[in-house]
């Protein structure tokens, strides 16, 4: 009885050992190899454009609070954030022994970079929100919950780290426009017909160097969709309204 028992307890401990393999195996097979060449030119591009983009949205937080002052300590709040979120990308191309192309990444957000500072001389808070807290948080939770699925385990738990507070950055932007929605919605819509096909080109720009971590551009485009057409609908838009804001992206 006593010896059957052992017995028993052996075959699950083997094999609970062979599923944990075999799990492993599973996953590692579905991750490309970081050490290539081709791997860490990628990365030398998306990582800068991630550090650069941690960085705007640090200033562009700033930059918000002087047309909101009596918001200035949450927003301090969320601008700390995204310095400690480029903190740690930094840490991963070093840790790959990548060096960032930032020259690249400054190009890559210059348009958009460009029409936030024109919102923001305007006072256009709405705009600026849009920008920043809406299209850049969504593209940004887009990215890196994709990219979640196929980094190195390093940048993974850095990454998952880092979306968690982007998600609170968008709840900012809807939670603002949601309560000025009945005077902000005209600027809201045209924000958006100029900006959402920027976001719309810069994910096209970014799709081969993505897809060279393993990053499927059609799972970045779905995962952008899903939290900016959430975000347009707890901000109070229906659904005429949504599609029409989403049409702006095919273009
Ligand atoms: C806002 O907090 C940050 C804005 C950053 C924008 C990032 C866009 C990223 C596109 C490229 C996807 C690659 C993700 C890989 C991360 C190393
Ligand atoms: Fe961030
Ligand atoms: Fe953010």
């Amino acid at each position: 009885m006593h010896n059957e028992l052992k017995i028993t307890d052996m075959q699950t401990l083997e094999s609970n050992k062979k599923t944990t393999e075999e799990t492993t195996n599973t996953i590692s097979l579905n991750l490309p190899d970081f050490t290539t060449d081709s791997y860490k030119d990628a990365y030398s591009r998306i990582n800068a454009i991630v550090i650069e983009g941690e960085q705007e949205a640090h200033d562009n937080y700033i930059s918000i609070a002087t047309l909101l002052p009596n918001e200035l300590e949450e927003l301090t709040k969320l601008a700390r954030m995204e310095m400690k979120h480029k903190k740690g990308f930094t840490a991963c191309g070093r840790n790959l022994g990548v060096e960032a192309d930032m020259e690249f990444a400054k190009k890559f957000f210059s348009k958009l970079h460009g029409n936030f500072q024109i919102a923001l001389e305007k006072g256009n808070i709405t705009t600026c929100l849009l920008i920043q807290a809406i299209l850049i948080e969504a593209f940004a939770i887009s990215a890196y919950n994709v990219y979640i699925r196929v980094a190195d385990p390093f940048a993974k738990k850095i990454t998952e780290g880092v979306v968690k507070d982007e998600y609170l950055h968008l709840n900012y932007g809807q939670e603002w426009l949601k309560e000025n929605l009945s005077t902000c919605k005209e600027e809201l819509m045209e924000a958006n017909k100029v900006n959402l096909p920027l976001i719309k080109k810069m994910l096209d720009e970014v799709a081969d160097d993505a897809s060279v971590l393993a990053m499927d551009r059609e799972e970045l485009m779905e995962e952008f969709m899903i939290a900016y057409q959430d975000t347009l609908m707890e901000i109070g838009l229906d659904n005429r309204e949504i599609a029409r804001m989403a049409m702006a992206a095919i273009v």
